[in-house]
């Protein structure tokens, strides 16, 4: 079995690519969940979403996230309380855009969480209505939730990440709930094949996972089956702000920088064909180093980058490949 850590965007890429070249039978994926938030009475969980929907061939392929051929008509439909809502009332929000038909996986994941579900009962039932064959599963059932420290306040992440267009320093990240929670289940790190840290952000994606209890330990326990792919080439972030949290938060946004956040628990990190040059960087920082095309451009790259992550690992995920 291959265990994929994963965040949004660009691990649904990859997941994409990996069920093209390995039975999605022998595939688990574990979700970042520090990105969830509530609004609108809903439980939202956005890298989960991304992740189903991406495998079901459900996602909005231009915007990474929710659903294609969406209408907003809910959505538009607010405005008109705008003008009478209290000043103080926090109700119908229109920064964090839901489409009519995403709003169906709200309704039936709250429900079902007021029902007394499991977010991994949840998660299952939904992947399944839309056909996907890959094990999805939160990185925990318990509430941990990602909170982005700024100069002058304290803002949750989607607040930072689409309310606020991430356009703002950061100056810390907190999970909050992280030290109380259970991380979902320890036994897949400690059974997979090969494990895989996804191109995800390091901090705000992977740090989520990471920060539960026993995670790190686990995951260094297994480091030589650990093999990450690097979600900076040539010094950016392909989607979103990791380059500019990494120089932030004291980290080098580059190959090397993710190399040395990873070294304790993965002993592979593979990168793009532009950063070839630091290949000898990152292995000084203790990690092989498998330099390839990493810029899932088309679904031909996330199959061929798929392979080869896979192929880095020694047991290569358990799987027999045909010469
Ligand atoms: N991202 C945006 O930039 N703007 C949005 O309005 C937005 C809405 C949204 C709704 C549902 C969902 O599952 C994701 C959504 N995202 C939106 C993306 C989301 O903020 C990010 O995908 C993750 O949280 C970061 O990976």
């Amino acid at each position: 079995m291959i265990l994929v850590l994963a965040g949004g965007v660009g691990a649904a890429r990859f997941l994409s690519g990996l069920v093209r070249v390995v039975d999605p039978s022998n595939i688990v994926t574990i979700v970042n969940t520090g990105d969830d938030t509530e609004l609108h009475g809903l439980s939202i969980s956005p890298d989960i979403d991304t992740v189903t929907y991406t495998l079901a061939q459900a996602i909005d392929p231009d915007r990474g996230w929710g659903l294609r051929d969406e209408t907003w008509r809910a959505m538009a439909a607010l405005e008109k309380f705008e003008g009478v809502r209290p000043e103080h009332s926090r109700a119908a929000p229109r920064w964090f855009n839901l489409g009519d038909t995403d709003l169906a996986t709200h309704f039936y994941r709250t429900a079902r969480l007021q029902e007394g579900a499991t977010l991994r009962d949840v998660t299952d039932e939904v992947r399944r209505a839309f056909g996907v064959d890959v094990s999805i599963l939160p990185m925990t059932n318990d509430s941990v939730r990602t909170t982005v420290h700024l100069n002058d306040a304290s803002v949750s992440f989607q607040e930072y990440f689409v309310k606020l267009q991430h356009s703002v320093p950061v100056t810390g990240v907190d999970f909050v709930g992280a030290n109380n929670a259970n991380f979902i289940d320890e036994s897949l790190i400690t059974s997979a094949d090969a494990i895989v840290i996804a191109p995800s952000n390091p901090i705000v994606s992977l740090g989520p996972i990471r920060a539960l209890p026993h995670v790190d330990s686990l995951l260094a326990s297994r480091r030589d089956d650990v093999v990450a792919v690097s979600p900076i080439v040539a010094g950016a972030a392909l989607k979103g702000p990791a380059d500019r949290m990494l120089v932030e938060l004291g980290h080098e946004p580059t190959v090397v920088g993710v190399a040395r956040m990873y070294a304790p628990v993965c002993s592979t990190l593979v990168i793009d064909q532009q950063d070839a040059h630091l290949a000898n960087e990152v292995e000084r920082e203790g990690l092989r180093c498998v330099v390839t095309d990493t810029i899932m451009s088309k679904p031909g790259v996330s199959e061929e980058l798929a392979r080869r992550t896979v192929r880095a690992t020694p047991r290569q995920g358990g799987i027999s490949w045909p010469d």
